[in-house]
């Protein structure tokens, strides 16, 4: 039921046009948050769970109103450094979902925010795939503490 509850949400989300796709695999986007952020914020991270049914899709770029850009990051060891690099494309197969979370791993990073992000606030971020109509996804502040949102080991 959830799945199906999900599934009706993302296609009130998507444009008129999407309805006719033939695309075969099916998303579902779940847990999409980014954290509050401090005054003076110029960047956030925005992290999501994108799980693929049917063909592997690409993510290829995002968009939001709530900064100038949105880029697709990877943060991860480089020796004994944490770097954060961006990405050209985001790869999701049925086999391995997309779990986006603080600390590591992939995330969107929202570039030269409109406003800080306060937390209860939602905002819009649009995702891009190879192939296929972008989609919508309301995102939610989520403050630190929220045990929903946190990662297994934080
Ligand atoms: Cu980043």
């Amino acid at each position: 039921m959830r799945h199906l509850a999900s599934a009706l949400l993302c296609s009130l989300l998507l444009p008129a046009a999407a309805l006719a796709s033939t695309s075969p695999s099916e998303l579902d986007i779940t847990n999409a948050f980014a954290r509050p952020t401090p005054p003076g914020a110029t960047n956030a991270g925005a992290y999501a769970d994108i799980r693929v049914t049917g063909d592997p899709v690409t993510l290829v770029s995002a968009r939001s109103p709530a900064s100038e850009v949105v880029e697709l990051h990877i943060m991860r060891m480089e020796g004994d450094t944490m770097v954060m690099r961006q990405v050209k494309h985001i790869d999701i197969n049925q086999n391995e979902p997309l779990t986006m979370r603080p600390g590591g791993g992939y995330h969107l990073m929202l570039i030269g925010l409109e406003a800080p992000l306060t937390e209860g606030q939602t905002f819009p971020i649009t995702l891009e795939f190879e192939a296929r109509e972008d989609i919508d996804v309301e995102f939610e502040v989520a403050p630190m503490g929220d045990m929903s949102h946190s990662m297994p080991n934080a």
